[in-house]
């Protein structure tokens, strides 16, 4: 299925076969309260907004037979991997393993590390723990991918100008074609999720392209209906 989707600062052009559907850290320590992005002093509310449309986008993407990678920032309960500057950063009030509300912050296995429930992975899709922000530091992302022939990547989750975009500008250094769905990721800071598409389809696109997920979700049923 050939997949031309409307974007800035032109069409995205990829085959569902070889597009991969990136879900960055949609999990509770960004999201809720009392997580990871609480005690670095964020209004965590923000970011739920997006969470309607997501669950829009990935129910469509699995109905078209899409591959869904997942990925959660997530530290080995020793913390042995991750640097004592990540630790130590800023004034947060609960650091990197401290126990919080919704258990020790941003190591995997606790209940905070967790996906959100709506956006919850399937069995047979890829969930990636990542120490870094960015998903190809220090995981096997792009063997995974690059075992299933995927060329292209279409982006979804949080924080924009932090985990996506590093994650964007990794991904274009391996040789993918990056699409950040502009309503399915989200910022603490407007602005800077504003830039950050910006930035992104500048330059000709730069980085990648950016476009509203209702194009893909358009072109996804238009095929549906079509039976392509
Ligand atoms: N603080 C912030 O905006 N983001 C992160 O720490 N991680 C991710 O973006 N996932």
């Amino acid at each position: 299925m050939q997949l031309n989707l409307p974007a800035r600062p032109y069409a995205f052009k990829c085959k569902l076969s070889s597009t991969a559907l990136i879900i960055i850290d949609m999990q509770r320590d960004f999201i809720e309260p009392g997580g990871f992005g609480e005690t670095l002093g964020n209004d965590v509310s923000l970011l739920s907004a997006i969470v309607p449309q997501c669950q829009n986008v990935l129910n469509a993407w699995r109905k078209a037979g899409g591959m869904v990678v997942h990925t959660r920032e997530a530290h080995r309960p020793d913390l042995s991997d991750c640097p004592p500057a990540k630790i130590s950063r800023g004034n947060a009030s609960l650091r990197i393993g401290d126990v919080g509300p919704m258990g020790r912050i941003l190591v995997a296995g606790e209940p905070g590390n967790q996906i959100i429930p709506e956006l919850k992975p399937m069995d047979g899709e890829i969930v990636i723990d990542k120490p870094g922000k960015g998903a190809f530091y220090a995981t096997s992302l792009h063997e995974q991918l690059q075992q299933r022939g995927i060329s292209h990547l279409i982006f979804m989750g949080v924080t924009t100008e932090v985990c996506v975009q590093t994650t964007m500008r990794e991904a274009n250094d391996r040789g993918y074609d990056c699409l950040l769905l502009e309503d399915c990721t989200e910022s603490y800071f407007p602005e800077f999720k504003t830039a950050t598409l910006e930035m992104v389809h500048a330059q000709g696109g730069i980085v990648g392209w950016t476009a509203p997920a209702d194009t893909l979700l358009q072109v996804l049923a238009k095929t549906e209906k079509s039976g392509e």
